[in-house]
């Protein structure tokens, strides 16, 4: 029987960066998921009888949401529901599913690479019939709805067993849960040189892979471990866990430290990685060398037509601004366009779609091309394996070597969590109220050339993005850019990135801190981060 239930909305429901990021408390309030989630249907037009993709991350709460969501897809339309196993599908193995089976969208339950647990965190994001994340259209469409929702339609049913395959029938719609990794394990197979890599790995070659008990787990060790032959053991931290182990799941310097050390140790294997809570987010570290993920997109872009996917060359390149402009010049040796979009994936998926761009890449550890419409951990790990097999040098190796070809573009991140909201947002304001007194000034020791405010103007339908960052350009060609993060769920954060170009082979193993230490105090003083927030140092930097 279906319910409709008079609800009344809440004022805080509007998708950021990446989805609905909430803590789990204050998802567990009344009627919050099923607002939210009556909010993305009725912001759909055409969704009777169709399919949905229902997944998440694995995190605390994400079991209770998707039966809630079931219900409401019943009560709303939909046909079929296609279900992980356990309620579980990583980001990028339900874009694959939604592209692979046509179905009209998907609901993706994660807060990436945030913690999980009672009191952690926990988000909602709708995804489109391309498999990517709703644009700002459908996005500020849910947003609008929510403000303004009356009612929410639901089943009068009980839990689903979503840990048997299989289908079931749900007040007529019917609910098909499937493996996985299968789907997405195949499409690898599909990339990838697969008898290559199992070849490196019959040849000694070692890995650690960390999936930080968090989704890539069962993919890993199945793609990794059973299909490639890696050592067992490979996958570290392998279990998939509600809390993530109360760990933090970010695959950056701070959160894989075990595994960074590991790699900078005497007895480090040949390559180290490591993903995200919820698996789009990749880390690459080779025996003695952390691999930027600005260097990484560069260094993929450069090989990929070593990886049979990718033999016919690629059509483009896109990397958000923040990222650092390494892929620039590989584009241009290739001949092939390079985008600059605002931080977000959403932002790469016309591009992807018009056939404008093959690889897309981003600071914030994501990478990923047009097999799917996310970001993609695994994908970004088994392209890198595919280029060891194929190049059999080492990660530095190969690092150095393209820094010799290209230069290199030295590149930090600083970030600066739970900054209090006005403080931070008062920052970015006086930086845009200065931009046009900007230019010719010098804050410490540097001179700044030109400044703006980026705003993105998408080549494929003629929308707009404002505001998406402050970028300062030095003389000589450094530059810093300022935003405050869209994925944090308490306070404020602000990133301020920082990279300066150097064209010759010299300084292979300076220390970016240390190349870029006029930059930095330059940025510093500009925005006055120590005045107007009180902080001394970042909390984190990559
Ligand atoms: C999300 C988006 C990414 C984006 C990142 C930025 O990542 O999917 O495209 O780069 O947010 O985060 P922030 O706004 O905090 O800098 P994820 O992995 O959290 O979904």
């Amino acid at each position: 029987m279906i319910k409709t239930v008079p609800t009344t909305p809440y004022d805080d429901q509007k998708p950021g960066t990446s989805g609905l990021r909430k803590k789990v408390p204050h998802f567990q309030q009344p009627n919050y998921v099923e607002n939210f989630v009556q909010s993305i249907f009725d912001s759909l037009q055409g969704r009777d009888g169709q399919t949905l993709v229902i997944g998440g991350d694995g995190r605390y709460f994400n079991r209770e949401v998707i039966q809630i969501a079931l219900r409401m897809a019943a009560a709303n339309g939909f046909a079929r529901t296609i279900v992980g196993r356990g309620g579980i599908l990583s980001t990028p193995a339900a874009s694959n599913l939604i592209r692979a089976r046509a179905a009209f969208g998907g609901i993706i339950l994660s807060a990436s690479h945030n913690p999980g647990g009672p009191t952690e965190d926990f988000g909602i994001k709708y995804n489109a019939s391309n498999g990517g994340p709703a644009p700002e259209r459908i996005t500020e469409a849910i947003f609008a709805r929510s403000r303004e929702i009356a009612e929410y339609r639901i089943l009068a049913a009980a839990d689903l067993d979503l840990d048997a395959l299989g289908t079931r029938d749900l007040g007529g719609m019917t609910v098909e849960v499937v493996d996985p990794v299968e789907d997405y394990a195949a499409l690898m197979e599909r990339l990838f040189d697969f008898d290559a890599i199992r070849d490196l790995f019959r040849g000694g070659f070692t890995m650690a892979f960390d999936a930080m008990h968090a989704v890539t787990g069962p993919y890993a060790r199945e793609i990794l471990e059973n299909r490639l032959g890696a050592a067992a053991g490979t996958v570290m931290n392998g279990e998939p866990l509600p809390d993530f182990g109360g760990h933090h799941p970010d695959p950056n310097l701070v959160h894989a430290r075990e595994l960074y050390d590991r790699m900078m140790g005497d007895d480090a294997p040949d390559f180290g990685a490591a993903s995200d809570g919820d698996g789009d987010r990749n880390l690459i570290i080779g025996r003695g060398i952390f691999v930027t993920p600005s260097d990484s997109l560069a260094l993929l872009a450069a090989n990929a037509h070593l990886a049979p996917g990718y033999a016919g060359g690629l059509k483009g390149i896109a990397r958000s601004m923040p990222t650092s402009a390494a892929a620039d010049r590989v584009a241009e040796r290739l001949g092939i366009p390079l985008y600059e979009t605002p931080t977000g994936w959403k932002f790469f998926g016309n591009l992807l779609d018009a056939g404008r761009a093959t690889l897309c890449g981003e600071e914030s550890a994501g990478t990923g091309s047009d097999h799917v419409r996310e970001k993609d951990g695994l994908w970004a790990v088994l392209l890198w394996l595919n280029i060891l097999a194929a190049r059999r040098q080492s990660v530095k190796e190969i690092v150095h070597e393209h820094w010799r070809s290209f230069g290199r573009d030295y590149y930090t991140r600083h970030d600066y969590e739970g900054i209090d909201t006005a403080p931070a947002e008062a920052l970015m304001a006086d930086l845009r109220a200065r931009l046009p007194e900007l230019p010719g000034s010098t804050a410490a020791s540097m001179t700044v050339e030109r400044a703006d405010d980026f705003a993105y103007h998408d080549p494929v339908d003629g929308s707009e993005a404002r505001a998406q960052g402050i970028r300062i350009y030095f003389r000589g060609g450094a530059r810093a850019v300022f935003r405050l993060s869209g994925t944090g769920t308490s306070g404020a954060t602000l990133r301020v990135y920082l990279e300066r170009y150097a064209p010759g082979p010299d300084g292979l193993d300076r220390d970016p801190q240390e190349a870029l230490a006029d930059v930095i105090t330059e940025a510093n003083a500009i925005a006055g981060i120590r005045a107007r927030t009180g902080r001394t140092a970042p909390d984190v930097v990559t």
